[in-house]
């Protein structure tokens, strides 16, 4: 094949990269723009390069016309997330968009490869708008850990260098090293929890501030200046304490004294 059609041929593959990433560095920011934990830390993209096509082909014996067809990864998503637990949640969002269609799942957290390899692939089509029209193609979707990113970065380049005859001492050392990132990825799930929790505290004080305030604002358009004062320096005392006990039970005094106001207002007006 000549250098030019190889070009025309990835062109798409391309544009897929690019528009994947695009989209799924999106969910990062839509995350962070609602004050929620997301479950994709980093994004990473690549095309397979002419040399991978062409060592691969000739490993899986593909001919040339069934390239596009049999080779799943030309386009290639990395998506790298904080846990383990992530992994799945990044799955299921995949599997709800009606931008792409999962057409199969290697699962290598349940089944760990032969090397120690852990992580989840999807194989998906997706679809690009060229200048010849829309075309249809698939692409790899590699979710895995930070921690199994490393070993499997670290690793690959291993085989890179021995070029598959890795020796024994090498790959035990590997072996080794996968169990303890398979330990590590346990260990940081339990403080998984704990983050979850703080995440939770900090949204849900900042919801009850929120609605603290727009009680305050309220009252003070109908209520006594100086009763309004001294509720203002309260919710300051119960703030400054970080109690979200405190403030919850706040909350709940304020809305009290704000329905009787609202009924108080109904009644005069009665
Ligand atoms: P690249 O682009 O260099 O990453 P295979 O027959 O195993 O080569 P297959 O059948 O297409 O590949 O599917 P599989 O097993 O899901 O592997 C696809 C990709 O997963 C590989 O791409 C690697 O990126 C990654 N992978 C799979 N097994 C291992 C492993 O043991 N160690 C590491 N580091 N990565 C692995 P390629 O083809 O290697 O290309």
């Amino acid at each position: 094949m000549e250098i030019q059609l190889w070009r025309s041929i990835l062109c798409p593959y391309e544009l897929a990269v690019k528009e994947l990433e695009v989209k799924f560095t999106h969910i990062i920011e839509e995350c962070k723009e609602n004050d929620i934990y997301c479950p994709i830390e980093q994004v990473e993209g690549r095309v397979k390069s002419v040399s991978s096509i062409l060592e691969k082909m000739q490993r899986k014996h593909i001919p040339m016309e069934k390239m596009e067809e049999e080779l799943e990864d030309i386009a290639g998503i990395r998506i790298i997330c904080q846990f383990e637990e992530d992994i799945e949640t990044v799955a299921s969002m995949i599997q709800k968009r009606s931008d792409m269609t999962i057409k199969s799942e290697k699962n290598y957290l349940k089944h760990i490869k032969q090397s120690g390899y852990r992580s989840y692939h999807l194989i998906i089509y997706y679809t690009v708008d060229t200048i010849n029209g829309p075309k249809k193609l698939q692409a790899e979707i590699q979710i895995r850990t930070m921690a199994m990113n490393f070993w499997a970065t670290i690793e690959h380049s291993l085989q890179y260098k021995y070029k598959g005859d890795m020796p024994e001492h090498v790959a035990e050392r590997l072996s080794n090293a996968a169990d303890a990132i398979n330990a590590l990825d346990h260990e940081m799930s339990s403080v998984r929890n704990e983050i979850m929790d703080a995440q939770n505290s900090s949204q849900m004080q900042s919801n009850l501030v929120k609605d603290i305030l727009i009680n305050i604002e309220n009252l003070y358009k109908i209520a006594n200046k100086r009763e309004i004062m001294k509720i203002q320096d309260e919710f300051l005392r119960v703030f400054r304490t970080k109690d979200l006990q405190q403030l919850k039970r706040f909350h709940r005094q304020l809305d009290i004294i704000s329905e009787g106001y609202r009924a108080q207002a109904v009644y005069h007006h009665v």
